[in-house]
């Protein structure tokens, strides 16, 4: 079974939690949702795990993230001040 994982971010202030697991080969998703309106968090990219959006507040997006690699990945907020960390294991 391919159960999807779905690990909910509440972006206030930063990211928490600021790391997640997600085992390796099943599919998953990061599911954010910005509650508070502070700095420049309105904003997330990864690079390394190819998304960017705007967070607009009190809406959860959910973008798919890559799993077929083991390694520890980071997004941030859109000026790199915050960030968070997926580690594939
Ligand atoms: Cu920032």
């Amino acid at each position: 079974m391919n159960t999807k994982q779905i690990v909910d971010v509440t972006v206030a202030g930063g990211y928490s939690p600021a790391v997640v697991h997600l085992q390796q080969g099943q599919p998953a998703a990061l599911r954010f949702t910005r509650t508070s309106d502070q700095g420049c968090l309105d904003q997330v990219h990864s690079a390394d795990l190819h998304f960017a959006s705007d967070l607009p507040l009190n809406v959860a997006q959910t973008f798919d993230v890559p799993t077929d690699k083991a390694g520890e990945f980071n997004y941030s907020c859109g000026m790199d001040m915050f960030s968070g960390t997926v580690v594939v294991d």
